[in-house]
Parts: C-alpha cells; sequence; structure tokens
C-alpha cells in the first residue's frame, strides 16, 4: 500500500514515522509513506497557502490551489482521497480494515479554522477520528495511518488483530503475566489450567462481560 499524506507540518510526523512497528513496515517494504508539504504546491510567489473568509469573521481558510494541485500531481486510477475534518464520518475499525483493501490512499490534513468548501469536491471521504476538534488533521492521519498500516498482511501476527478490541464489536479480553500472585492479587486459575477449550471460553465470556459492562452501543452492533 502506498499512503501519501498532504500537511502544511510535515515534521510532526518525524517521530511516527522512525518508530517502532510503523518504522519497521516502512523498512519491510509493507506500506510507502510519503509526506507532502502543501505549501511546496502554492503558485503564489510568497507561497502563501491560506486567505481570509469571504464574508468575514472565523479567520484564515486554506485556499484550494496548492491543495487541488497536489492531489492533481498524485493521483491515479487506484487512489482513494481522503479529507480529514470534524464534520467527517466518525472513523472506527471497520473503517479501518476497509481502508487496508486500497492500494494508494492520499490524506488530506485540513488545518487553521478550515479550508475552501471547494476542496471537498476531491475527496471520496471525509473522515473524522471522534467528537472532539483538534488543531489539524495531522494527529488524525497518523491515527488512521497507524491502524490500517497494523492491519497489513506481515506486519504484526495475525493472530493478533483477530483478538483485538472491536473486532466483531467485542473489547479484548484480560491478559497478565508472571507473577501468578502479584501483591495479592491472583491470575485466574483457568489461565493456569493449560486446558486451552477451557480457556478460549473464559476469554469470550470475558469479552462479552466486559463489553456488556464498558460499551454497551457495540453489543448493539453485533
Ligand atoms: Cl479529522 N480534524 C480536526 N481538526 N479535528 C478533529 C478531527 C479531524 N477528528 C476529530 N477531531
Amino acid at each position: 500500500m502506498k499512503i501519501d499524506i498532504l500537511t502544511l507540518f510535515p515534521h510532526m510526523f518525524d517521530g511516527f514515522l522512525n518508530e517502532s512497528i510503523i518504522k519497521r513496515a516502512i523498512d519491510d517494504n509493507k506500506v510507502f509513506i510519503n509526506v507532502y508539504d502543501i505549501r511546496e504546491y502554492s503558485k503564489d510567489k510568497h507561497k502563501k497557502v491560506d486567505d481570509y473568509g469571504y464574508g468575514g469573521g472565523q479567520g484564515m481558510v486554506l485556499m484550494p490551489q496548492p491543495i487541488f494541485d497536489a492531489v492533481d500531481d498524485l493521483k491515479t486510477a487506484e487512489s482513494k482521497v481522503i479529507l480529514l475534518t470534524p464534520q467527517g464520518k466518525t472513523y472506527n475499525q471497520s473503517i479501518a480494515y476497509d481502508l487496508t483493501l486500497e492500494k494508494h490512499l492520499i490524506i488530506i490534513c485540513g488545518h487553521y479554522e478550515g479550508f475552501d468548501e471547494r476542496i471537498r469536491t476531491l475527496a471520496d471521504i471525509e473522515l473524522s477520528i471522534g467528537d472532539y476538534v483538534l488543531t489539524g488533521g495531522e494527529l488524525a492521519s497518523m491515527v488512521i495511518t497507524d491502524s490500517v498500516v497494523r492491519l497489513l498482511d506481515g506486519v504484526i501476527n495475525k493472530d493478533s488483530h483477530i483478538y483485538d478490541s472491536f473486532h466483531d464489536n467485542l473489547l479484548d479480553y484480560p491478559v497478565y503475566t508472571k507473577p501468578a500472585n502479584f501483591r495479592g492479587m491472583e491470575v485466574p486459575d483457568v489461565l493456569l489450567s493449560g486446558h486451552h477449550e477451557k480457556i478460549n471460553e473464559w476469554r469470550m465470556q470475558e469479552q462479552i462481560n466486559r463489553t456488556k459492562e464498558r460499551r454497551p452501543d457495540l453489543l448493539e452492533k453485533r
């Protein structure tokens, strides 16, 4: 998969792309991630990318020209263009799985008080990562990229995402490591039993109980 990210703040991605599982996925050619500075696409002599909004109010608005030129430059027949905005559809694990089927994602990070409404026409889908407001789409693009890349073949052990929280709309079951007794808190006997069928049953029941208790809204989606 290739992921192209359009941003006004490319350095925000330095840590994200150079640590841990994402770095390893890039080094192993499981994913190709490019970060493009929107400013580099500005045709203005001062590399301006925003201006005052018509009608007054709200401050600076991202201009269409740099974004349209960048998307024209990067887009192919196989691209899916994602626009990040708090007004988008709320992102979830099921959308993450859908995105793993794409060959090429172009992710546009919105910023400042807003972007020119005509930029919307470039998007195949508009996404938000939740009901709160961020200063820009950069963190949202990292959230989406991280959650998609970890699902790509060979990035992490496949067994581990079958048991992810939200897979099948269930939260994950509890896990324990050594010691079996820590400050009087005991690991459940069943996990020490070596009886795999019973362990699986217990885990499934724990997933259901936890989801009932903490996220009843998820059970309704099942
Ligand atoms: Cl995608 N962008 C911004 N600016 N804020 C958000 C968001 C996106 N998703 C949740 N809050």
